[in-house]
């Protein structure tokens, strides 16, 4: 096979093949570039590149990108030259684990930022795990993930993944908790039926109803719908003083100015994923009271967060960071900061990333997020949250704190 290609391409390309080949091949991690010597490895990022929840998506991928020039520019890792090797997964689970897929097939890989949404994790962490691939993600809150699908008898699933950001076992009760001292003591529930959006509202109702909260609807929509003027209808009569939302903006957006239009004037309040500006331009001029929780401080609150920005924009990237750039910024540094122990006196990635594992686990550094450590199921150590309401159509940071 190898012998028709050479003899197709002619001497001149043959005998050129041959060099490159004699120098290692790109996919295997050993590539050098002409002459110095210098071995190329790759960090992927699986996220919605296109798409409704691209604004958070790009943001990982630009984060991801910017660690890695940086991680280039000051010889983070001698001998090694790193590469991004970024993927759509259309915030679809088949689409990525495609995605996990193709990166898994690529020698050169040693790591993977991503993905944005848990329930496309649940589909690309077992195939990543197959090819012993480090997956770190900035923005999975869905607590099985790591930790199982019994809270009571926690198993972590896959031991090569990681997640920069908290969980939702700690969001949905944050949000709880601050509902409640905000004197509303009676919600509507409402989820899309996804990972994230049932996880979410079933971790935030179990301690609204502890804190002597009333829940009283639960209801659930479609992740693709547009109209919610049924769901809507049914929750009206029951008079609640807000409602509780899991899901994304795209849904959450739309729902809150349908609620409004339809009298049902009270705030929504959802987690990570509708905070964005994204959210506040599909909610529409009564979306002012709204509330979100996020994960963390506000970026720009922190010196470490006002200089990730400030380089951001220096690169000169097309988009915000967005909500999680921070958190991908800090699982991208997270990888190349163990691969200076797994890559040093490797003969190619591959045969690293059990090392990286090994390594990712023990990291500690002071991120742009804070404190950047994994505990035993790969789980963040910070519990730091913010609850930012829309206020002049832009969300305000209104309370940060870490969840006790
Ligand atoms: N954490 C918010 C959106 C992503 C997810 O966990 O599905």
């Amino acid at each position: 096979m190898q012998q028709r290609s050479i003899v197709r391409l002619g001497v001149p390309l043959a005998v050129a093949a041959l060099a490159l080949s004699a120098c290692g091949s790109r996919d295997a991690g050993t590539t050098s570039t002409a002459g110095s010597g210098t071995k190329t490895v790759k960090i992927g990022v699986i996220a919605p590149l296109s798409g409704g929840l691209s604004a958070l998506g790009l943001g990982i991928k630009n984060s991801v990108d910017l660690a890695i020039k940086q991680a280039n520019e000051t010889n983070a890792v001698p001998g090694w030259k790193f590469e991004l090797a970024a993927q759509d997964d259309e915030a679809k689970a088949e689409v990525g684990k495609n995605a996990a897929t193709k990166l898994s097939s690529d020698d050169a890989v040693l790591g993977v930022v991503g993905t944005l949404n848990s329930s496309v994790a649940q589909q690309t962490m077992p195939v990543l795990a197959a090819a012993n691939i480090a997956q770190v993600s900035p923005a999975n809150t869905n607590p099985t993930l790591t930790q199982g699908a019994d809270a009571a008898a926690k198993k972590r699933p896959y031991t090569n993944y990681f997640r920069t950001c908290t969980t939702d076992a700690v969001q949905g009760p944050f949000a709880a908790q601050y509902l409640l001292g905000a004197g509303i003591k009676s919600v509507a529930t409402i989820h899309d039926k996804k990972t994230y959006g049932q996880g979410l509202v079933d971790a935030f109702t179990v301690e609204f109803k502890k804190g002597g909260g009333t829940v009283v609807a639960a209801e659930t929509i479609g992740e693709n719908d547009k109209d919610f003027s049924a769901v809507i209808s049914k929750i009206k009569p029951n008079s609640p003083a807000a409602i509780y939302y899991g899901g994304e903006y795209p849904q959450a957006g739309p729902l809150s100015q349908q609620m409004k239009s339809q009298g049902l004037s009270v705030p929504l309040m959802g987690g990570d994923g509708i905070y964005d500006p994204k959210y506040v331009e599909l909610a529409g001029a009564t979306a002012n009271g709204d509330l979100s929780t996020s994960v963390g401080a506000p970026t720009e609150s922190t010196e470490a967060g006002r200089k990730f920005l400030d380089q951001y924009k220096a690169a000169g990237f097309a988009e915000p960071a967005a909500a999680y750039g921070g958190y991908a910024y800090d699982a991208a540094k997270a990888i190349i900061e163990a691969a200076k122990t797994a890559l040093k006196d490797a003969k190619d990635v591959k045969s690293a990333r059990a090392a990286e594992l090994t390594a990712l686990g023990k990291v500690s550094f002071d991120g742009v997020t804070g404190k950047v450590a994994f505990d035993e199921f790969g789980d963040t150590t910070s519990k730091i949250l913010t609850v930012y309401k829309v206020d002049g159509g832009k969300w305000i940071a209104s309370k940060t704190d870490t969840f006790k």
